[in-house]
């Protein structure tokens, strides 16, 4: 077994890890930078080192400075995360030369569902539909003029080193098509210091439906269902569910068994997950998420399965704990990212001091948070807040609780998207689960909802502010707040 494990994180994803770390008895080592020293995550290491200034360039992507460190304190493991280092694969091949155990796929496989057509084309292999496109890098644009002809348009050009959005053209006639190729090419040497792009059939309103997987070193992988993440903005996730409201059990049988096949298929090791877009009934693979997702409590909700831990023990050598017949997907969770973002001013990032704090809590609540009261919010990072994650035994009572949860929640002296989830908790296509990659656009009502929400809060965020000032009686005063609100406008579900 593992013994020690070097957290390679901050904030909420770095305190999830070592809380796994704290209950499997493997002891926890931190890093940080110069503007996380008061984190949460920090002090609830058993060690913690502070690796360099602020930017993440010079701290939490420094694969020498992380690597010296796992290595002066005695760790056999880094634990990466999301995001930074989490699928780069030279830091997973420089930690696989220093004898200690990435915890995460291999570097060979990184490698290849990084390059999103080399992922593609093994997907293929292994018998996974895709979207209908090019299998090779495409140059020149005579040669994608004749490609397109096949697939038919609108297409949508992809750069091959990306991945998550970034960089990609939607193209709707063959006259935009040479220089739409000639400037998703410029965008991805300059963003991914990559050329490479790829050409596939543009599906105009899919649902983003993910699998996730789990794999160990014996060669077992299995799936643990679906989570639906079309609420997203600027390919950034929102509001993510599991199951989704679109997917049959008979669906998800199917396409789970030829995910994990995949997954098999290509050696993955340890927690990741199968994209797709899904449309007219059909789902059609988009890339490998090749790390533990910011979304992945939603699945330990309605499986009981905790994915960090089995990351450890497949990290440690040891088989899967469970089979696929033990998985059981039982009621409906979701989670709200709660960003440190206003999302009545375009959704800019409002770092800064919370000043006054209160998550929600009680039956099927779960908040995975690195903030307290009174912590500052750095600016150099991703602005999230927390993941407010429930469960309920069906739909309709996850999004009744989740309604209840944003009601308790207090943050007092930064602005955030937790009226944006208020507003989309009571938007009718929402509660129908009618849902797609464009929600957030076609839904023109939720700035008006937003404001509506806002409005009615005023009054009772000066009483708050005050209040909170005095560090008086909060949980009281946040439970007696939920009351008053929810008591304005009686709330139905009808799934
Ligand atoms: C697509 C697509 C439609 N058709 N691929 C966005 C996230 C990344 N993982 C893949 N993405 C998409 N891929 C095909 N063949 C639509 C999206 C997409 C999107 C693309 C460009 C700009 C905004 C978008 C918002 C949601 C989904």
């Amino acid at each position: 077994m593992i013994r020690k494990v070097l957290v390679a994180n901050r904030g909420e994803i770095a305190i999830r890890v070592m809380r796994a770390c704290r209950e499997m008895g493997i002891a926890s080592v931190a890093v940080y930078s110069e503007a996380d020293k008061e984190a949460l995550f920090a002090k609830y290491a058993d060690e913690a080192f502070c690796i360099g200034p602020p930017p993440a360039t010079q701290s939490y992507l420094n694969i020498q400075k992380v690597i010296q460190v796992a290595k002066e304190s005695g760790a056999d493991g880094i634990h990466p995360g999301y995001g930074f280092l989490a699928e780069n694969p030279k830091f997973a091949r420089a930690c696989e030369e220093e004898g200690i155990k990435f915890v995460g796929p291999s570097s060979r496989v990184l490698e290849l569902m990084g390059d999103k057509i080399t992922a593609r084309r093994e997907m293929i292999k292994a018998g996974v539909p895709v979207v209908p496109g090019t299998q090779e890098c495409v140059t020149d644009p005579g040669q994608a003029i004749d490609l397109v002809k096949e697939i038919g348009y609108p297409v949508i050009i992809k750069p091959s080193g990306g991945g998550g959005g970034i960089g990609m053209t939607i193209v709707s006639s063959e006259g935009e098509l040479a220089n739409a190729l000639k400037s998703t090419q410029a965008i991805a040497t300059t963003t991914f210091g990559l050329c490479d792009v790829y050409i596939e059939k543009y599906l105009p309103h899919p649902r983003h439906i993910e699998f996730q997987l789990l794999g160990d070193s014996k060669g077992n992988a299995i799936h643990l269902g679906e989570r639906e993440c079309s609420i997203q903005r600027r390919h950034q996730k929102l509001i993510e569910e599991s199951p989704s409201p679109a997917v049959t059990s008979e669906m998800r049988a199917e396409m789970g068994a030829i995910a994990a096949k995949a997954a098999r298929f290509v050696g993955y090791e340890s927690a990741g997950t199968m994209e797709f877009l899904f449309s007219d009934g059909k789902f059609y693979f988009l890339e490998v998420n090749a790390r533990v997702q910011v979304e992945h409590p939603v699945t330990e909700m309605v499986t009981g399965v905790d994915i960090v831990k089995e990351q450890l023990r497949i990290a440690s050598g040891l088989p899967l704990n469970l089979k696929q017949e033990d998985v059981r997907i039982n009621g409906s969770a979701m989670e709200c990212r709660i960003n440190a973002e206003d999302p009545l001013n375009d959704f800019v990032p409002t770092p800064g001091k919370i000043k006054g704090y209160h998550s929600p809590g009680g039956a099927g609540i779960r908040v995975d948070s690195g903030v307290y009261t009174s912590y500052t919010i750095p600016p150099f990072y991703d602005p999230m807040i927390s993941k407010l994650i429930v469960w309920g035994k069906d739909r309709s009572e996850a999004i009744t609780r989740m309604r209840r949860a944003l009601y308790e929640y207090v943050i007092v002296g930064i602005k955030n998207n937790i009226p944006f989830h208020k507003a989309v908790m009571e938007n009718p296509r929402f509660m129908k689960g009618e849902l797609g990659t464009h929600f957030i656009e076609h839904e023109t009502t939720l700035i008006k909802d937003m404001k509506r929400i806002t409005e009615r809060e005023k009054p009772l965020e000066e009483k708050l502010s005050h209040l909170f000032e005095e560090k008086k009686r909060i949980a009281a005063i946040a439970t007696v707040a939920a009351v008053n609100q929810m008591a304005l406008k009686p709330q139905r579900v009808n799934a």
